[in-house]
């Protein structure tokens, strides 16, 4: 068979095109493709909810491919192995209730299994606004929907406007950046669900009280939004944890698990 080049040209772009359309409306978008984005989104999508996954970098991944200090391996405990265990993933026994897992490995797998069970990843954009608007009466607003743009406009700084996407729920994977929450503070006039109604920010590292806390974090933030991972902890004001990935994991697979219900009792 001959090779056609103007065939390979249409074919990225015009499936490209039709991926992009068909996840303008979503019922989950996921801001980052760390550990905690990447565990949601496949959790969502096994459930058969329309989810899309934004990525700034060309790799999803965030954290997870270094390890600790660029040694690529990642610790978790019993509860994250069962995460693990459910996925595939290989675990290897250190001492009583830790075990490490192949960054590598983790990464890759959880990427593809995510993508297998139907999520779209969007990678080289960044999600840059918010869209909010009115729901249930004047005093009530929510996020509804995100504002998009190239990586490489947004490194290049050029003045190229975005464009947008709806989503019913939003899920914060934003790691420790917390960007979106930073975004919807900064931009909404409207307190955050937290005790501040600011983002409380991120404390110093203790990984015990951490890893429980990031569970308990993990919820709405406001109204249509999310908080996940990392970005949980640093919203709500919790430690860091370092190279135990466990809160991470649990933290996507808790916030998959509270959409899909509030999805399920608007129906
Ligand atoms: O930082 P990241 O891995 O987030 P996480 O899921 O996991 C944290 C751990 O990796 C580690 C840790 C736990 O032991 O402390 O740090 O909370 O992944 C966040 C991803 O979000 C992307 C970013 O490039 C990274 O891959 N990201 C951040 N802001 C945006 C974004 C944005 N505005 N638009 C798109 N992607």
């Amino acid at each position: 068979m001959k090779l056609d080049e103007q065939v390979i040209t249409r074919a990225i772009i015009e499936h490209f095109t039709q991926k992009w359309i068909d996840h303008l409306d979503l019922e989950v978008a996921i801001v980052g493709g760390g550990p905690s984005g990447l565990v949601a989104a496949y959790y969502l999508a096994k459930k058969a909810k329309k989810v899309a996954l934004f990525e700034r970098k060309l790799s999803i991944g965030g954290g997870l491919w270094g390890g600790g200090m660029m040694f690529n391996q990642i610790v978790v405990q019993d509860e994250g192995k069962e995460v693990l265990d459910e996925l595939g993933i290989s675990t290897n026994p250190f001492q009583t209730g830790y075990f490490t897992a192949d960054a590598v490995e983790t990464t890759t797998t959880l990427g593809s299994k995510a993508c297998q069970a139907g999520v779209k990843v969007f990678n080289l954009m960044c999600v840059e606004d918010v869209i909010i608007r009115q729901t249930d009466g004047p005093e009530t607003t929510a996020v509804v929907g995100l504002v998009v743009n190239w990586t490489a406009v947004e490194m290049a700084k050029l003045h190229v406007d975005p464009l947008t996407v709806h989503a019913r729920y939003t899920i914060d994977a934003t790691g420790h950046a917390t960007e979106l929450m930073h975004i919807i503070e900064k931009k909404s006039g409207s307190r955050l669900l937290t005790q501040t109604g600011k983002v409380m920010g991120e404390k110093s590292l203790w990984a015990e009280v951490a890893e429980h806390s990031t569970l308990e974090n993990t919820r709405e933030a406001f109204p249509g939004v999310y908080v996940a991972g990392m970005a949980a902890n640093a919203t709500f004001g919790s430690y860091r944890m370092g190279p135990i990935f466990g809160g991470m994991l649990l933290s996507g697979k808790k916030v998959a698990e509270l959409i899909i219900q509030r999805l399920e009792d608007r129906t």
